[in-house]
């Protein structure tokens, strides 16, 4: 398998999940400019029409796209490792949590990345604030959002960092659980690999 990635974007959380299982995934970098080309100089829209990472090319071709779908991919290919409850409430509980970070957290950001209007990013972030105390209520008083440590908490690692990088206020109990999810082994060697801090 391939992951077409490009460094900090939403393809870190498949990235981090190829880490977590152990998979044999090799990573492929896309450049974004005029043209968007993958580190083996491939034109990118003709893995990905839509030209956005992450995705993921299959052994027989196949390719996936959309984060949340690449990270259920990824977490099924080694279901020892419990990286997704596949049975019980806990499963559609991720299943709510995953779609609440890619609709809200997820796009709620992407404006941001588009050299907004004064006007726009105070409402983008204003809305943010208010989206991650409602991911704060989620996490509770557990140290991951489903159980142990799932899909799902790779994907908010994504967006934490985001809201890092544009001053957007989260509460200590959201910034612990970040450096929480950065401290793992997987997580380091996955930022390692990106050419990311590790702190
Ligand atoms: N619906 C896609 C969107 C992915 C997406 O927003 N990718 C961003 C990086 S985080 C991207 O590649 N943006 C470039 C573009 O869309 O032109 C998903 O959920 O995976």
């Amino acid at each position: 398998m391939k992951l077409y990635y490009a460094p900090a974007a939403c393809s870190l959380g498949p990235h981090i999940i190829v880490r977590e299982a152990g998979l044999d995934v090799t990573l492929n970098k896309v450049t974004f400019g005029k043209e968007r080309t993958t580190a083996d100089g491939r034109n990118f829209y003709d893995i990905n029409p839509q030209g956005a990472v992450p995705a993921l090319e299959l052994d027989n071709g196949e390719v996936l796209t959309e984060a949340q779908v690449l990270l259920q991919y990824l977490a099924a290919q080694a279901p020892e490792k419990k990286l997704a409850p596949t049975e019980g409430f806990d499963r559609w509980r991720l299943l709510e949590t995953l779609n609440f970070i890619a609709t809200e957290l997820h796009k709620g950001t992407s404006p941001l990345f588009k050299k907004p209007s004064e006007e726009i990013a105070t409402a983008t972030k204003a809305n943010l604030v208010n989206r991650y105390q409602l991911l704060e209520q989620k996490l509770g008083d557990k140290d991951y959002l489903v159980g142990q440590f799932s899909i799902a908490d790779a994907y908010a690692f994504v967006v934490l960092n985001w809201a890092r990088r544009f001053e957007i206020p989260v509460s200590p109990k959201l910034q612990a659980y970040f450096e929480r999810i950065r401290a793992r082994p997987a997580v380091q060697q996955t930022l390692q690999e990106e050419g990311l801090p590790t702190s």
